[in-house]
């Protein structure tokens, strides 16, 4: 379980690993069941520390770093989808895209907070009309006095019904469009003019909220924009690029549960007489597994490497992204074959995580767009300029 880390690593994720089997995993089936998350769980996860694990300590965080929060990623992942996914949301793009480009001031105000779990996060970019093509954005902000207002609508946005804090991308200059004229700001729930639709009934991740959001013309004080004005869309790129890391470390997890569970299932059922182990089609689907989760922890641990050393890394973090959804996807796929019938009960785990693994191919960019940033990245090192 230590995978050769240094110790710090292994003894950050020993804590974590013992939260999850303890306080997590017994309440997985429950969460998919109601389709909540209790509030108290996220605040105990805060009050551990967890909910600002990347972060540096002067705003409030543990100072892993993303091979730090990675690690916590695989093993809420390994525990709980919808868990992991509210936590990946509010850590890995939300409090992320302030940490990236918000001012010291901005950071003193909220960071602490969010670090604690006394405020989640939310990161809103995508609208009716925009997906995969963020530039299409419409969410307009209008400076008047020493303040913006925000107009315009948001959806799918993972904590939707939960945040106090948003950081909204919207249109400050429309003649420049989303490329050089957006801009982030951080926005509280309880402002005047901010509302949010009903939660989204999804496939999988049942307890991770998402939703619609409503600005009408909601006031922001000057000091809540993030970053610099016009160069919003660069910082939402940036920070969906950190995620993509993340999101692979959770996939790993996710991938890892179903290797283990197949491997207790193959000692344990017996066919034809003999344990399933002895059976080479099993053995053959098991390999295959346990070899593609290596490459994918190779990959993620070393993407995090590269984001904590400050070396180039949007590459291979949407590698991470790409990789560790499709390898969680297959393995998910193949325990349920291993596993028969057992596979698809709704009473046992497997039918759950079939349906949590289906959105990593979709959220966060789809897999379609990393294919696409990967060729970009690969094009730009030989001077081709690739368009979408
Ligand atoms: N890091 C830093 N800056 C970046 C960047 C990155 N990863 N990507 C783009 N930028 C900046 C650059 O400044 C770029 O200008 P130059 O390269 O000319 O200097 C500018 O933003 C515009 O970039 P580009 O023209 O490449 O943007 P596109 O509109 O063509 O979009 C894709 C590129 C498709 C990759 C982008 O829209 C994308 O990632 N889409 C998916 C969005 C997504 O993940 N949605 C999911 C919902 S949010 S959870």
């Amino acid at each position: 379980m230590n995978y050769d880390l240094p110790p710090e690593y292994n003894a950050l994720r020993r804590m974590i690993r013992e939260f999850c089997e303890e306080e997590i995993k017994p309440l997985a089936h429950h969460i998919d069941e109601s389709g909540v998350v209790e509030s108290d769980l996220l605040r105990r996860l805060g009050a551990l520390g967890f909910l600002g694990v990347p972060f540096p300590r002067e705003y409030g965080g543990m100072g892993a770093g993303e091979l730090g929060y990675c690690i916590m990623m695989e093993e809420l992942n390994r525990a709980s989808p919808s868990v992991a996914t509210i936590i990946g949301a509010h850590i890995g793009i939300g409090v992320m895209s302030m940490y990236l480009d918000g001012s010291k001031a901005l950071k003193d105000k909220y960071m602490p907070d969010l670090c604690s779990g006394k405020m989640i996060c939310a990161f809103a970019l995508t609208e009716p009309n925009a997906g995969s093509d963020a530039a299409a954005i419409q969410l307009r902000a209008t400076l008047e006095g020493d303040s913006y207002f925000l107009d315009g609508q948001k959806m799918w946005i993972t904590n939707g019904p939960i945040a106090d804090v948003i950081n909204v991308l919207a249109i400050t200059d429309p003649s420049l469009g989303a490329r050089g004229g957006a801009t982030v700001f951080a926005v509280e729930s309880k402002w005047e003019g901010y509302s949010t639709g009903k939660p989204e009934r999804k496939m999988g991740l049942h307890g991770s909220p998402t939703s619609l959001l409503n600005f009408d013309s909601v006031r922001v004080p000057k000091e809540n924009v993030v970053g610099q004005i016009g160069l919003g869309f660069v910082t939402f790129m940036k920070t969906l690029d950190i995620g993509r890391v993340s999101l692979g470390a959770a996939t790993l997890g996710g991938a890892q549960a179903a290797l283990e569970m197949c491997v207790r299932w193959a000692r344990t059922r017996q066919q034809f007489g003999r344990q399933i182990a002895h059976m080479q089609s099993i053995q053959f689907m098991i390999a295959d597994m346990a070899a593609e989760i290596e490459a994918l922890r190779a990959l993620v641990y070393r993407t995090a490497w590269l984001v904590d050393n400050g070396r180039p890394f949007i590459k291979e973090a949407g590698m991470c992204k790409l990789l560790g959804s499709e390898t969680a996807s297959r393995c998910i796929d193949r325990a349920v074959q291993i596993h028969g019938a057992l596979g698809l009960s709704r009473d046992f785990p497997l039918e759950r995580a079939f349906r949590d693994a289906r959105i990593s191919e979709i959220f966060e960019g789809t897999n379609e767009i990393q294919r696409l940033v990967i060729a970009s990245e690969l094009m730009r090192e030989v001077g081709v300029r690739l368009r979408p």
